[in-house]
């Protein structure tokens, strides 16, 4: 079933300064005389607004005398919590934030249509249709991971539009190898720790013959996910498995974030050869026999390498090369 609960649709420029200030004086008291005086709200708002943020899971500290103190932060993928960060820059300028949602990319295609722009980020605590490709299910557990989608616009040739994949996967690697974890990136839209898939990518795009309207990517990755049951018992795998610990899911969401900007702003400056050489690191496809399972045949060779569309190069045992855009692959 389909359930839609919206906490918050929000621009950057109007984001909760109230909070803002407590999260970076997090274990500090500050009194409600500084607050209102810094922030020029009355002190009735500012009451109203702590009491808030308590609903949410904040744990705010209140002495008379000596004001606020913010103890500790709920795990929730608040828009604050992104917006504390100075470094990004067109990603989040806009954010919906659901505790629970449809699909967050099927929510991106009504808000990009509906002319949301570039960079509008949509996050959802968990889903409950939540997509892969070719109409397969995305299984997003409440809390337990990272579920969003970016409405991009780019300036790019329909037949171009892969390269944003690869942009997210690298991204998405970086982000992940962060935390210690060894991950690499299975052509074109997994990311896998031991041959056990830890977070998935799916692009959507909207485009005429020659132009691009907009592309929508979405990114899941199994975060504190403790246990994968049925099917996934034995293919998926989350940072809490590999890592025995649960990860700080806001954390990887913010460097997930930063690294995309800076791999994406490499294939708008016409620099996509960077974000392949980095691409070419993190693989795990290239150099292995594989099967490539399309929508109308399947294709059996070695993986020798991605050209500078992103499109998968293959060497079939009779010698012969064929190029695949899109498909399952399996690696032998
Ligand atoms: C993908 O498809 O890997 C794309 C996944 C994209 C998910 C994100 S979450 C936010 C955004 N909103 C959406 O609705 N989707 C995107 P594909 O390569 O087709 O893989 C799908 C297959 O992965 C399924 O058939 C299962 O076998 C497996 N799978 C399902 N849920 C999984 C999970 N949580 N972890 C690992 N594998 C999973």
């Amino acid at each position: 079933m389909e359930e839609e609960i919206l906490i918050k649709a929000q621009d950057k420029k109007n984001k909760n300064e109230i909070l803002l200030y407590l999260l970076n004086n997090k274990g500090k008291y500050v009194s409600g005389e500084e607050l209102s005086e810094k922030l020029n709200v009355t002190r009735t708002a500012i009451w109203k607004h702590i009491n808030g943020f308590k609903k949410l899971g904040y744990e705010i500290d209140s002495v008379p005398r000596l004001g606020y103190c913010l103890k500790s932060s709920p795990d929730i993928l608040y828009p604050e919590e992104i917006w504390k960060d100075e470094e990004l820059k067109f990603l989040g300028n806009k954010i919906y934030y659901y505790e629970s949602i449809g699909s967050t990319n099927e929510k991106a295609k009504i808000l990009a249509v509906n002319g949301e722009p570039h960079g509008t980020l949509i996050l959802s605590e968990k889903q409950t249709m939540g997509k892969g490709r070719m109409g397969r299910k995305w299984e997003s557990p409440k809390n337990e991971g990272i579920w969003l989608s970016i409405i991009l616009r780019p300036n790019l040739s329909p037949e171009e539009a892969p390269k944003i994949t690869l942009v997210t996967a690298v991204a998405c690697a970086k982000a992940i190898r962060k935390q210690g974890i060894n991950c690499a990136i299975k052509w074109p839209n997994d990311i896998l720790y031991e041959e056990k898939k830890l977070a998935g990518i799916l692009t959507e795009i909207s485009a005429e013959i020659d132009r691009i309207n907009h592309v929508i990517v979405g990114v899941g990755i199994n975060v504190n996910t403790k246990k994968f049951t049925g099917e996934l018992e034995n293919i998926a795998t989350s940072l809490y498995l590999i890592k025995g610990e649960p990860v700080d899911r806001k954390k990887i969401l913010i460097d997930f974030l930063k690294e995309f900007e800076y791999f994406y702003s490499k294939l708008e400056k016409g620099n996509f050869h960077e974000v392949l050489k980095e691409w070419k690191a993190l693989n795990c496809t290239i150099g292995r026999n594989v099967k490539i399972i399309g929508k109308t045949k399947e294709i059996e060779g070695i993986a020798f390498d991605i050209d500078g569309f992103g499109a998968l190069l293959i060497r079939k045992n009779d010698g012969s090369v064929e190029r695949i855009l899109s498909g399952d692959v399996s690696l032998r």
